[in-house]
């Protein structure tokens, strides 16, 4: 009888997902949360060639908008056809579907306020998840709650590493931070364009994020979510300077990686390993923005601003002494032991680094000196920010300052500005023609390793250009490419974790992979399709740039999660909430 019983549920349980499985398209492409009353609403038909579509009510039956579709479009990357279908003229809040041939159907979506405030908390939480040296109770973790792995208060100075008080094999304390990444290990380089776009996002809009709640276990203090959680980071920051001399180390690692095992369950021995120049600049970068930042929560973090202005000119007047000391992780093999074959974040470029760290340190302390002690504005293009090109990262800060610099920097504003606009203009240029029309993907060299990242940081340069000019269409652009992270992209997934309804499920992440749940940790962003396929994984279907990624463990080329794009995720989705009433 009970048998059955079970075998009629089953059956039923496969009419009803069959009918559901038919019913929702992967055809048509949306951001999978939805859009905000006054803002555009875009949804791209990758489907065969049609002339209508329709806006569906909650009960998929009532058509509350229909619309023509575009002509057919062409994909400069893919040569696929799309057509667009614009129903930015609804405005009414509600649960929606969007319907192409009354058998295809989307996702479900709303326009609402408010639409992307869960990916800016759900992003920015996902550092908490990230944190090394401690546990996360189930309280904060939910599900995902773990042991603490890596207490890092015994960390051994690698052969490169050594200075007189420091030789070879001495310990050192060096706890908390963030994990890098899929990975378990901790680099201050990728800290460093972390920590600056974090730090940004707080500059840029402090009173939207003072009210943002992420549950940590700093939540009810008086200092903000977002600088509890990057001073998790920064405390760990700290303790990568030499005290002797104020050089900072390039990252604290195993020799090689760990397996996918949980962070408590990977113990190998631990290395601080080179100082360079480079490390050190980023470091110098993000303790003078710390500083100030923190200048105004001296009641309830004593000291620290103070500390970190200390540490900030200690590392520029290493930098100063050591002007051209490059991280080659193979050169240093060769000649200190043991290997280190983790993450190289290796940069033979130290020119945006110093510009970088020479504003931020003038900002901070009104020091013409750190001004014209580089050549700020070099002959050469402006370049979207990344772990290895960090010179916007300054130039944002010094137009976000505009009111309180000395003239020194003052009068190179106007420039600046004109500059980043033109930046702007070529990054908006053409988007209305576009397959996705959308300001991510119009060159196939968009999708590199973390292309997510690069849709993200194209988002805040077109911010950053809102804010230069006040003009909308640079809001526009950047919600596109909002648009394109969560489910508006040639692939169909939101790339960000836990969010949408076609989710990332597999990253290569290693606590996802270990943990036994059969989500992975929310709140972090897949890098995102990179034709490069360095993984080598043998499950991509296709090798075509924005198509080239699979939702498989084994892809840390294009699915891999990592804090340098997570923080420009957290910063468009917030800065976005913040900017709402604007559109
Ligand atoms: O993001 C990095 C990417 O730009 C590089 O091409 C790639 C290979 O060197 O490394 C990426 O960074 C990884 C780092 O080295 C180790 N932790 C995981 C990072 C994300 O994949």
């Amino acid at each position: 009888m009970k048998k059955l019983f079970n075998h009629k549920l089953l059956v039923i349980a496969i009419i009803c997902c069959q009918q559901v499985a038919l019913a929702q398209s992967d055809k048509i492409r949306l951001n999978q949360l939805g859009f905000y009353p006054n803002a555009p609403k875009i949804a791209i038909w990758t489907g065969d060639k049609q002339s209508m579509f329709f806006v569906l009510g909650a009960n998929k039956l009532d058509t509350v908008f229909r619309g023509a579709l575009s002509e057919q479009r062409i994909s400069s990357i893919s040569q696929k056809k799309t057509q667009v279908a614009d129903f930015s003229t609804l405005k009414k809040t509600g649960k929606y579907f969007l319907s192409v041939k009354g058998s295809e159907v989307s996702y479900p979506f709303e326009i609402s306020k408010d639409i992307h405030r869960k990916a800016a908390i759900a992003s920015l939480k996902g550092f908490y998840y990230q944190r090394v040296s401690t546990d996360l109770p189930e309280a904060y973790a939910g599900k995902w709650h773990r042991k603490a792995g890596h207490p890092d208060n015994a960390v051994l100075i690698h052969a490169s590493a050594t200075s007189e008080s420091r030789p070879e094999n001495s310990l050192i304390s060096s706890p908390k931070g963030w994990y890098d990444a899929g990975d378990y290990n901790k680099y201050i380089v990728n800290s460093g364009i972390t920590m600056g776009t974090l730090f940004s996002l707080y500059e840029d809009h402090p009173a939207y994020i003072k009210g943002f709640q992420t549950n940590i276990p700093e939540s009810n203090n008086s200092v903000p979510d977002l600088l509890d959680e990057a001073l998790w980071n920064l405390r760990w920051m700290l303790t990568m300077q030499d005290p002797a001399d104020g050089g900072v180390y390039h990252k604290l690692t195993n020799p090689s990686f760990d397996a996918m095992v949980m962070p408590d369950k990977a113990t190998k021995p631990r290395y601080v390993v080179q100082k360079n120049t480079i490390s050190t600049l980023d470091f110098a970068a993000v303790m003078a923005q710390a500083s100030r930042i923190f200048k105004s929560y001296q009641k309830q973090l004593p000291g620290l601003s103070d500390s970190c202005l200390n540490a900030a000119i200690k590392a520029w007047k290493w930098a100063k002494a050591n002007p051209s000391v490059l991280y080659q992780q193979n050169e240093m093999n060769k000649k200190f032991d043991p290997d280190i074959v983790t993450g190289g974040y290796e940069d033979r470029n130290s020119s945006d680094e110093w510009i970088w760290a020479a504003i931020e340190l003038y900002i901070t302390t009104k020091d013409d000196s750190y001004y014209t002690a580089v050549n700020l504005y070099p002959d050469t293009p402006l370049q979207l920010p990344t772990w290895s090109q960090v010179r916007m990262l300054g130039y944002y800060s010094l137009l976000r300052a505009e009111k309180y610099i000395t003239n020194a920097g003052k009068k190179d504003i106007p420039v600046l500005k004109k500059q980043l606009i033109a930046f702007a203009d070529n990054l908006m240029s053409g988007v209305e023609t576009q397959a996705y029309q959308m300001v991510m993907g119009k060159t196939a060299r968009d999708y590199m390793w973390g292309s997510s990242s690069h849709a993200a940081n194209q988002g805040i340069a077109l911010l950053q250009a809102y804010y230069a000019s006040g003009d909308k269409k640079y809001l526009t652009g950047a919600l596109s490419n909002l648009d394109y992270l969560l489910g508006r992209n040639a692939v169909g997934y939101s790339f960000l974790t836990g969010i949408g309804s076609k989710q990332v499920m597999h990253p290569h992440h290693r606590p996802s992979e270990a943990d036994g749940i059969a989500e992975p940790v929310p709140g972090l962003l897949s890098g995102g399709p990179n034709p490069g396929q360095q993984d080598k994984c043998t499950t991509y279907t296709t090798k075509i740039p924005d198509e080239s990624f699979t939702d498989d463990v084994c892809s840390y080329a294009s699915n891999e999660i990592a804090i340098n794009w997570n923080a420009p995720m957290v910063y468009l989705a917030a800065a976005l909430e913040a900017l709402q009433s604007r559109f």
